[in-house]
């Protein structure tokens, strides 16, 4: 049997935290085809197991990902990447995910690493991690929403001259920026992620998911449209049992024991 190109593991220590990382280690794990075929299926199968409420993607110390393999790519045709539907058919499977999804970001996260970091609901990143879309540099843009979600996290100025030049962007820019929502030192880096799945993990799974839901439907709609969705989400949780729960626990001053309902 070949090695897995994606690593699947569910936690016992966080409890309800599945952990999946990149097995590239030779190409600094480059993203080819195989790994997001193998990706698009565990995230679909972790997103359906209700004993995973947090999923976190990792990749190693040196690389999260250093993009695209462009090695695959080089000598590919306009109508293969079209007929194919070269990035759509595997990768926007990450966009279904309901769960929250946090990328762990240590070494480089570039071109098609930093926009599935961006497809992640929150970025950690290791304080060597280095962010940016090179694409340029070899002749294409980006293709994985870069162009799209980078103005939304760090502006229009950024975003632009971060993908005209390709530059690589240390972690410390990238927070400031507000691409990363944490930085922390290279060492602790699983231990400060961990802590940060855990703590989501231990709360009510569809308030968790609603929270999802309610954020990202802020980049899709008006303002106007967006806060009747959140009005409507958060009057929804009042059908939850958890609600219940979670509203007595903090009045009788005990901690809450959800169960998701
Ligand atoms: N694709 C294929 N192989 C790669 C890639 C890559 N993206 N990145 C690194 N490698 C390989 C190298 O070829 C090398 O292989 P070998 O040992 O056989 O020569 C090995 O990994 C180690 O890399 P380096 O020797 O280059 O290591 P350095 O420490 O000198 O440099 C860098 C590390 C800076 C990460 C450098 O490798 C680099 O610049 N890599 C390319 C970065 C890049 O341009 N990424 C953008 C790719 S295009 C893209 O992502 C399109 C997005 C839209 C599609 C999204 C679908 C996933």
């Amino acid at each position: 049997m070949s090695e897995p190109l994606v690593r699947v593991e569910k936690l016992t220590q966080p409890a309800k935290v599945a952990l999946i990382t990149f097995n590239r280690p030779k190409v600094m794990n480059a993203l080819n085809d195989a790994l997001a075929e193998e990706l698009a299926e565990q995230l679909a199968a972790l997103d359906a197991d209700p004993d995973v409420h947090v999923i976190v993607v990792t990749g190693n110390e040196k690389a999260f990902a250093a993009g695209a393999d462009i090695a695959a790519m080089a000598e590919w045709t306009y109508a293969k990447v079209y007929n194919d539907n070269y990035i759509t058919k595997h990768w926007e499977a990450a966009k279904s995910v309901r769960k929250p999804l946090i990328a762990a970001v240590s070494g480089y996260a570039l071109g098609g690493g930093c926009e599935f970091a961006m497809m992640c609901d929150v970025i950690i990143a290791a304080d060597n991690a280095k962010f940016g879309q090179p694409e340029i540099s070899i002749g294409t843009i980006p293709g994985m929403g870069g162009t799209q979600r980078l103005p939304r996290a760090v502006g229009k100025a950024k975003a632009m001259e971060w993908c005209l030049t390709g530059r690589f962007v240390t972690a410390q820019e990238a927070e400031a920026a507000g691409l990363v929502a944490r930085v922390v030192p290279a060492d602790k880096l699983m231990e400060e992620v961990m802590a940060t799945a855990g703590k989501i993990a231990s709360f009510s799974l569809p308030a968790v998911m609603k929270v999802k839901e309610t954020i990202n439907a802020a980049f899709e709609t008006t303002l106007a449209q967006g806060l009747t969705f959140e009005r409507r989400e958060f009057h929804a949780t009042f059908a939850l049992a958890d609600q219940k729960e979670g509203m007595r626990a903090f009045v009788e001053k005990r901690k809450p024991d959800f169960k998701n309902q």
